[in-house]
């Protein structure tokens, strides 16, 4: 059964696709087995993140984006995913994916997935990356994968791509939406969005300004804090530093989109050349595995603690009678005797 659906996937089958990323997103023990025989045939995919504040443009430009990757010659496969926790208070979502619907539908090398939002921001970004790896192994060539550049789980999600696009667009007010959301440090590339609007060479300079403060005081290799050279073999002085290029894009006329798209594989281009890919997904898997160890410790330690004795434990804390650090040590002393794995824990 399991077996049938490994294959059916790895051969592209969109209804197995959508049948094993319901899977995924309902947590099932027989989607991580699934997982399991497909990892293998991952690790083939470009994954474009493409980020930014509600309403600059993200699905819009994310559409376009599909369609003129579709335009090359020969053709990839592209999937989207729609990772938006904030869809069901703006619906912003909702209209973005009603447009790609319209517009992509009908194409078999596209494949649209929204994400569900239910559960917490991790648990969304652990699901999304599992989505991420069934697209991969399904043959999908490109993989554009949509959040909202928001807090520090949005930017987690971001971490996994190999390129992360951050999407500005003029009138949101003075400063430039990266800077407050910190997104700064992911971005590969800009696209200031709605450039048919008043303010967007503002927006340009403003962002080139930033590059200019960032670029001097940063060593050559960006995602800095992802890649310490420590471990690196090449030396800062090996690798011309990548600085993020901005492209102007009205995305609603498909406009700059072609520009965009060569920013995007200049990128790739240079993660591959200077073998960046093979360290930036080093970090990430590392990244990956700790961030699945701890849901999993977690998981494994919870299963031991009573719902009354963590509400016990939250009623002691909000009464200032044990501090926070306390009653986590008592809960990690409850897992130690429970799992046996008290020098782990
Ligand atoms: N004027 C203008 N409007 C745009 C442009 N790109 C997107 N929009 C509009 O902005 C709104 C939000 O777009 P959407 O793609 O859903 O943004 P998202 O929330 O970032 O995904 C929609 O009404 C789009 O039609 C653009 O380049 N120029
Ligand atoms: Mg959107």
């Amino acid at each position: 059964m399991s077996k049938d659906l490994l294959n059916r996937v790895l051969t592209g089958d969109r209804r197995a696709v959508a049948r094993l990323i319901t899977l995924v997103e309902n947590n099932s023990s027989k989607a991580r087995e699934v997982l399991a025989a497909l990892f293998p045939h991952t690790g083939q995919a470009h994954i474009v993140g493409v980020t930014g504040a509600p309403g600059t443009g993200k699905s819009t430009l994310v559409n376009e984006l599909a369609k003129a990757y579709r335009q090359q010659d020969p053709p990839p496969c592209v999937g989207i995913i729609a990772v938006d926790p904030t869809s069901p208070f703006s619906g912003g979502a909702l209209l973005g994916d009603r447009i790609r619907m319209r517009d992509l539908s009908g194409d078999p090398g596209v494949f649209i997935r929204s994400m569900a939002t239910r559960g917490s921001l991790g648990g969304l970004a652990r699901a999304t990356s599992d989505v991420v790896k069934v697209l991969d192994a399904a043959g999908y060539e490109i993989i554009l994968v949509e959040t909202v550049g928001a807090g520090q789980s949005e930017v987690d999600i971001a971490k996994a791509a190999h390129t992360t696009v951050v999407v500005e667009a003029p009138g949101l007010g003075d400063d430039v939406q990266a800077i407050k959301a910190g997104i700064l440090e992911i971005a590969d590339v800009f696209a200031v969005n709605k450039a048919d609007r008043e303010g967007v060479e503002h927006t340009v300079m403003a962002l080139e300004m930033m590059l200019d403060l960032n670029h001097a005081s940063r060593p050559a290799l960006h995602h800095g804090d992802l890649m310490p050279f420590e471990s690196s073999s090449l030396s800062p002085d090996d690798v011309p530093g990548w600085r993020p290029c901005i492209c102007k894009t009205v995305a609603t006329r498909g406009e700059g989109v072609p520009a965009l798209l060569e920013a995007i594989q200049a990128h790739r281009a240079y993660l591959k050349e200077t073998h960046t890919l093979s360290q930036r997904e080093r970090f990430r898997v590392e990244d990956e595995l700790c961030d699945i160890l701890g849901h999993l410790l977690m998981c494994r330690l919870m299963a031991h603690v009573s719902p009354g004795e963590l509400a016990h434990l939250v009623d002691r804390i909000v009464a200032r009678e044990l501090d926070p650090y306390m009653a986590a040590e008592t809960l990690l002393q409850v897992g130690e005797t429970s799992l046996g794995i008290g020098g782990a824990l």
